[in-house]
């Protein structure tokens, strides 16, 4: 059967995002896209103020029933880490079938034709490109519909160059180069310290005073003497410096940066479990919110997970949070059993045995260094699992020249800065965060203006919270 399906992001690498949906779909069973309409940037339908659409509707061979090809679709969206926050909110990615050949249904999660189409021109003006003379509901046809739709500007995007997206400030386009001028000059002034993640973005690693990791940097920040902290990470971090540094305000950038990861815990969720095993301890990736870190016994990194199961009393039960990656692969070096709680990071558990496979093969010779929040498989057939600091101090360290990495990808420009001469290359180059790509110059220039917006952590969270993460220093880790 033919369908139509509308893809849209708006939240994160966009471009990749499609690129990305439209590969799970053509892998899915008995599924071909037989068309693909170009990208179109298009201003966001409803709700409150967010970024542009890059929008695009895809044709699809299927033997898949129409209710089978909705499950693929929600798989694409759950792989593609989009969070359901509210009904008109950013997302990484939405997936609606429009069209589905010769079927009818007005169900609620299964109304095709899709009920608003003919009313949205990011849906008929792509469509018009694959099926212009398709009859729909109204009895006209997509050109036709199309004409009744004009209120809404929809751009052709020229793919790569981002420039249909790049936003002006204060009536004109400061160019790149002035913008790091002017983000340094407004940091000094104010006395702010900019911290960015190992994942974020080039430019932002390069306008940043301090780039590691999410617990480096907190510590940095709680250590230095600036008066006002802008993290370039995402919320959990912030909460994170916000808990080591309650004296002074924590600027997050974007404040929508969320993680896929430490959203999949849940307060109730975790007190249920902790009520089903009252004598375990509970371990805790910093990746958690600060609620998360309440409930929560003691804290670990990447880096330092081994050492914090290994220091748990042997007749005490484990749970561990959020990371099932992280927790089975630190269970199995500290030789414990531990409870798991089934998050993943979704950007690296779409890295596969094959994607490495394919690596070592293009580059022969090369070491593979991968993040433990991989899939065990990749793990386990990794030269070195590290943490993002322990695959700078490997890569340093050792005598390759060469290195397949299996993390998020803004990992690769650090590597490749601090270790001048040796060659980085990506395992597969799917492995972006979304989240992480949320932060701009223009929007870290807008909040070391602003001074906002401001995350806070309340005094009774922030205090159990700061104990978790005090056990973890406490044990050596
Ligand atoms: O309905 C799909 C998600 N979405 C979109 C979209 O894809 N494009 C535009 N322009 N606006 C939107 N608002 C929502 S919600």
């Amino acid at each position: 059967m033919v369908a139509y399906l509308g893809l849209g992001s708006n939240l994160g690498d966009r471009e990749s995002n499609l690129h990305r949906a439209r590969e799970i779909l053509h892998a899915s069973p008995g599924t071909r896209v037989s068309g693909e309409s170009g990208l179109y940037v298009t201003a966001p339908v409803g709700g409150p103020e967010q970024p542009d659409y890059l929008n695009q509707v895809v044709e699809v061979h299927t033997t898949l029933s129409p209710r089978a090809l909705l499950l693929a679709a929600q798989r694409i969206e759950h792989e593609l880490a989009r969070v359901r926050a509210e009904r008109w909110g950013p997302r990484t990615i939405d997936v609606d079938i429009l069209w589905y050949h010769g079927f009818s249904s007005a169900d609620a999660d299964l109304a095709v034709p899709h009920p608003r189409m003919e009313e949205r021109r990011f849906v008929l003006e792509p469509l018009a490109e694959l099926a212009p003379d398709l009859v729909l509901p109204s009895g006209r046809t997509v050109t036709e519909a199309l004409t009744h739709v004009q209120d809404q500007a929809v751009t052709r995007f020229q793919a790569c160059t981002g420039a249909a997206t790049s936003k002006e400030h204060g009536g004109a386009a400061m160019d790149e180069r002035n913008l790091r001028v002017e983000i340094r000059r407004l940091a000094e002034q104010k006395g702010a310290v900019i911290l960015a993640h190992n994942y974020e973005r080039p430019e932002i690693q390069d306008v940043a005073d301090v780039v590691g990791d999410s617990l480096e940097l907190s510590r940095k920040a709680a250590a230095s003497e600036a008066r006002l902290i802008v993290f370039c990470g995402v919320h959990f971090m912030a909460e994170t410096a916000a808990i080591l540094a309650p004296d002074r305000p924590v600027v997050l950038p974007v404040v929508g940066a969320g993680c896929s990861m430490a959203d999949m815990v849940d307060v109730e969720g975790l007190q249920s479990l902790k009520a089903q095993h009252p004598d375990a301890v509970v371990v805790s990736y910093v990746n958690t919110t600060a609620a998360v870190k309440a409930l929560t016994d003691i804290c670990c990194t990447s880096a330092n997970a081994v050492q914090v199961v290994r220091s748990v009393p042997p007749d005490r039960e484990i749970i561990f949070t959020p990371d099932r990656n992280l927790g089975s692969w630190a269970a199995k070096k500290a030789g414990r059993e531990v409870i798991l709680w089934p998050g993943f990071c979704p950007t690296h558990q779409l890295i596969q045995v094959e994607d490495v496979q394919r690596a070592k093969a293009a580059h022969l010779g090369a070491k593979v260094v991968v993040h433990p929040e991989c899939p065990p498989e990749v793990s386990e057939i990794a030269d070195a699992v590290e943490s993002t600091s322990g695959m700078i101090r490997y890569c340093k360290e050792s005598y390759a020249k060469e290195y397949v990495i299996g993390t998020e990808l803004g990992m690769l420009y650090r590597l490749s800065k601090e270790c001048p001469g040796k060659r980085f290359y990506a395992i597969t180059k799917l492995s972006v965060c979304p989240f992480m790509k949320l932060i701009t110059l223009e929007n870290l220039f807008a909040a070391l203006e602003n001074e906002g917006p401001v995350v806070t952590v309340d005094p009774d969270t922030r205090a159990k919270a700061l104990r978790a993460v005090e056990r973890m220093v406490e044990v050596g880790a």
